[in-house]
């Protein structure tokens, strides 16, 4: 197996507008981060994956950019980044940021100039037809917006904030590429790369057949030779990582976006799970972890997660955020560290953060959840309904500000709070997590202290059983001689765990539970609600 120091890491996602504000505008800042660093580091993370902190109007929070020079005033300054940066490093830790290249903002300089007149130099930075075919966008029913002044329209995947980059044109290209030497040349150690499967587009444009189906977005003939040039120009100058954030992936296309052998990336993102399971579902779960392993596994590197800044929180959504929270965050936190791939820990996560439920869509932000009220009230949808049906997946539930403690706004802001602080905040925050030895953080805590001990974490092979099991997730990792066996209940039932006869027999030591060892119980393998126990064979 090819060692790397990145396939070793554990990530810990810093959303930095909803982690810490120190200038009390409501918004979480770079020197926010700063003040928390010691506590990402005492979690036992390795590495940071930064969002977008860059010059934008913060349409779609920071994911559209109109300056990727500067700091956003909101964050902070350039000088407080490399403060954040220089800080990092001093604590044996990396940063990667977010590359977000498929799109800028409307406001970007370019795509002014771009649309200001047809023959402009800049005119093909962006992509402009006469006419537009039935594509849907992410945010928006078409993704084309009539533009008055040349009489064109512009493509965007996104929002119509968002106009698409022409990476057709080798121009784009070197900018971008210049683009991100500026950052590398400060030393960050790498990138998380924004929907990076969309530069390419289909030519011509062609209508689709099923315009609701938008996969016609991603992977297009050309996406591979515009990254093997990234890679070329840029990325093999440098010592880092880069993790593509790739939808409509399969493990087949996955390999050629991350195999050892391309000169691409080094690890992705899949949305298998993500975008297509709303609640949980055992057997489809079971099934996307078989494909991904057996299609990737000793090719190219996987990443585990179930909560970021555009998803539910796991206990939310696939957990039980009420009387089973904090094992149910514990049970899904063992599953991702042990499944094979790089573990992403979201902030709030590793202290069992629940989604909201707000009363009214004026409390939310998320333009895609805005848009698509929008669109449905727009087309005659009850108002009420809507909202209602938009709660369980709107991004917001994963950006309600970090709970650091029980004072007002949980000790985020003493400002007024851009999205409004989660009301638990009282029971769950950092400061409760701390003083109680039985915390969803310890627990992490421990699970990455594993991984760094136990090398089978990170490089052993994945052999699940009970595999019809609709309850039960067991799976065997194995590395030389050390055979380690996950058991999980992901249910609100106890359940017995009928393991195969010579499983039982052959186990030696338990390494990790998040349940207390019960004395003499009834069986051994019978399992609580939500119980996850990791043995070592
Ligand atoms: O998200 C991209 C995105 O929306 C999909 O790739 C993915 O399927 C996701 O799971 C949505 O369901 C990225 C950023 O993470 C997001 O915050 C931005 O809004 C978006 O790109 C545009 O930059």
């Amino acid at each position: 197996m090819n060692k790397k120091w990145w396939k070793e890491a554990v990530v810990y996602q810093v959303y930095w507008r909803s982690f810490l504000d120190t200038d009390g505008d409501g918004y979480g800042d770079l020197e926010g981060v700063i003040q928390k660093l010691d506590y990402i580091r005492d979690l036992g993370a390795d590495v940071i994956w930064l969002n977008p902190c860059y010059g934008s109007p913060d349409v779609d929070n920071g994911y559209d950019i109109s300056d990727y020079r500067s700091v956003m005033p909101k964050a902070g300054t350039m000088d407080t980044f490399e403060r954040l940066l220089r800080e990092v490093h001093a604590r044996g830790m990396k940063l990667i940021m977010d590359l977000v290249v498929n799109h800028t903002s409307d406001r970007h300089p370019w795509f002014i100039e771009s649309r200001s007149s047809k023959d402009n130099p800049k005119r093909d930075y962006y992509i402009w037809r006469k006419d537009k075919n039935n594509w849907r966008s992410y945010f928006t029913p078409s993704a084309w917006e009539y533009d008055e002044r040349t009489g064109e329209y512009y493509f965007h995947s996104f929002a119509v904030e968002q106009p698409d980059l022409n990476w057709a044109n080798p121009k784009v290209r070197e900018e971008i590429y210049d683009m991100m030497r500026f950052w590398l040349d400060k030393g960050i150690d790498g990138f998380r790369m924004d929907v990076i499967n969309l530069l390419a587009k289909q030519e011509g444009f062609p209508d689709s057949p099923h315009p609701d189906n938008i996969s016609y977005l991603g992977n297009n003939p050309g996406i591979h030779d515009y990254l093997r040039e990234m890679h070329d120009k840029v990325l093999q100058h440098y010592d880092v990582f880069t993790v593509g954030e790739i939808p409509f992936v399969t493990p087949e296309d996955g390999v050629l976006y991350v195999g050892e052998d391309r000169g691409e990336l080094n690890t992705l993102f899949h949305f298998e799970v993500l975008d297509y399971i709303a609640y949980w579902d055992m057997g489809k779960f079971k099934d996307i972890q078989k494909r991904w392993y057996d299609g990737m596994w000793g090719k190219g590197w996987n990443s585990q997660f179930l909560n970021n800044h555009d998803h539910t929180r796991v206990v939310t959504r696939y957990g039980n955020d009420k009387e089973y929270r904090v094992p149910s965050a514990k049970c899904f936190a063992t599953l991702i560290h042990t499944l094979p791939g790089m573990p992403y820990v979201y902030q709030g996560e590793e202290i069992g953060m629940t989604g909201v439920r707000y009363e009214s869509i004026d409390d939310y932000n998320d333009i895609a959840m805005i848009n698509k009220y929008k669109e449905a009230v727009a087309a005659g949808r009850d108002p009420q309904a809507t909202f209602e049906s938009l709660l369980h997946l709107s991004r917001d539930n994963s950006r309600t500000p970090m709970q650091w403690n029980d004072s007002a706004n949980a000790g985020f802001t003493e400002g007024v709070p851009w999205l409004k602080v989660n009301p638990n905040y009282r029971e769950i925050n950092v400061e409760q997590a701390l003083s109680d030895p039985d915390s969803v953080f310890y627990y992490y805590q421990k699970l990455i202290r594993l991984r760094k001990e136990n090398e089978v974490m990170v490089y052993g092979s994945y052999e699940p059983i009970l595999e019809d099991h609709p309850q039960i997730y067991a799976f065997y990792r194995a590395l030389g001689s050390e055979r380690w066996l996950i058991l999980l209940n992901i249910s609100e039932q106890e359940v017995l765990a009928e393991l195969p006869e010579d499983a039982a027999s052959r186990l030696q030591e338990t390494l990790l539970r998040n349940y207390p060892e019960e004395a003499g119980a009834a069986d051994e393998f019978l399992l609580k609600p939500y119980e996850a126990r990791i043995y070592r064979c």
